[in-house]
């Protein structure tokens, strides 16, 4: 499973662009991974997303959906991404077929532990740097936090919050396997490229690890 570059939808940041947009043209760009994120969609246009996506993504890249699993499942994506204070993995995994995938966002080496131990696919530092593209996120854990989880785990761990193609080599020498972003990617004019762009960044720094 490849996760290097892992682009998180957001039709607010994203110059007007849809989600099914934004999924496209980074898909093009070379993305490995497309999250569908949107907290104020019904769930009739999220699941209507969702499928144009799933289909965007088959055979080029593992889609997940944030949050909803309902519609993750209904919508044939790869997986959920589900945060700490949303429906726990251990619930999530009671309801899943098997090979269904399953992130958690985490703050700590426990968190991350405890996900792993209850059978996440990866974990994902969040956020590592502090970043304007999420109201809530909080202060960032920093490269120290991202080191000590990557360290405690033997799943992928992805990096999100603030990942741009200057923080990005950083993070990849601390040991993070995927970087997942929206702003450096979704906000800018020309999706498809900053998604190759960042795709060649990521590849040059693990060659150097
Ligand atoms: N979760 C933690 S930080 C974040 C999310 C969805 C936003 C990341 O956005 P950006 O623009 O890549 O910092
Ligand atoms: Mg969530």
């Amino acid at each position: 499973m490849k996760y290097d570059l892992y682009v998180v939808t957001d039709e607010g940041l994203s110059r007007g662009k849809t989600h099914a947009e934004i999924a496209r043209e980074a898909v093009s760009g070379g993305a490995d991974v497309i999250q569908l994120r949107d907290k104020t969609a019904d769930s009739a246009s999220l699941y209507a997303a969702a499928v144009e996506i799933a289909e965007i993504c088959r055979g080029k890249a593992l889609f997940f959906v944030n949050d909803r699993l309902d519609v993750a499942l209904a919508a044939g994506a790869d997986g959920v991404h589900v945060g700490q204070s949303d429906l726990p993995l251990t619930a999530v995994r009671r309801i899943v077929p098997p090979g269904f995938l399953v992130g958690v966002s985490v703050g700590s080496v426990e968190e991350a532990l405890e996900a792993e131990r209850d059978g996440a696919d990866y974990v994902a530092v969040s956020p590592v740097f502090s970043t304007a593209s999420k109201s809530d996120a909080g202060a960032g854990h920093g490269l120290d936090t991202a080191r000590a989880v990557c360290d405690a785990v033997s799943i992928p761990v992805i990096g999100i919050g603030g990942l741009n193609r200057d923080t990005i080599p950083d993070v990849i020498r601390a040991g993070i396997d995927g970087i997942a972003v929206i702003s450096a990617v979704v906000s800018q004019e020309d999706i498809s490229a900053s998604a190759a762009e960042l795709s060649a960044i990521i590849a040059e720094a693990k060659k150097s690890i």
